[in-house]
């Protein structure tokens, strides 16, 4: 069953700050999805605390928030076939030393508290998080990318009742 989706993506302030914005970035261009917001941004106290609501009561969660607000993150929505966990894939283990060889994590992470990227872990969460991050305004879905109009076309498939 092919299931478009959209999830949420933030490059974290260590990827930003290594100049690695763009060979990330190219990792989710190069599976083919679609980038449907971007935009990089500080988060604040009140944002990094709706993010991470579920880590409150763990020992790292104050470091977390310090990290998280440490530098500017690239925000970004991406959009796809089984986004989230396709996405999830490309990401890694959220222990660097466990993540899959070929994943963001593995290729450009050592620490877990550093791990470069945070994906959303399921659709309830990448709706929360995408509410998080960006107004509807900011996504913007009206254009086809290469993939759309060249790699799965599912529009002519269907005309011709296949
Ligand atoms: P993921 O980012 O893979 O979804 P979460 O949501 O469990 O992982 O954790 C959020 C962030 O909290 C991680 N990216 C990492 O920076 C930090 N973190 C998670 N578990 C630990 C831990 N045991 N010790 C230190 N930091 C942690």
């Amino acid at each position: 069953m092919k299931a478009e989706e959209r999830t949420f993506v933030a490059i974290k302030p260590d990827g930003v700050k290594r100049g690695i914005i763009g060979k990330i970035v190219q990792r989710f261009e190069d599976k083919g999805f679609k980038i449907v917001g971007m935009k990089l941004l500080q988060v604040t106290q009140d944002m990094a605390a709706k993010h991470y609501e579920e880590h409150k009561e763990k020992f790292f969660y104050n470091r977390l928030i310090y990290y998280i607000t440490s530098a500017p993150i690239v925000a970004m929505v991406v959009q796809g076939y089984n986004a989230v966990e396709s996405v999830r894939h490309i990401v890694g283990a959220t222990n660097p030393l466990k993540a899959d060889v070929g994943t963001i994590r593995a290729d450009f992470a050592q620490l877990m508290e550093y791990n470069v990227v945070h994906a959303s872990d399921s659709l309830p969460s990448a709706e929360r998080e995408i509410n998080i991050y960006f107004k509807p305004e900011e996504i913007y879905d009206n254009w086809q990318s290469m993939s759309e109009l060249i790699a799965y076309d599912e529009e002519r498939y269907n005309q011709q009742g296949l």
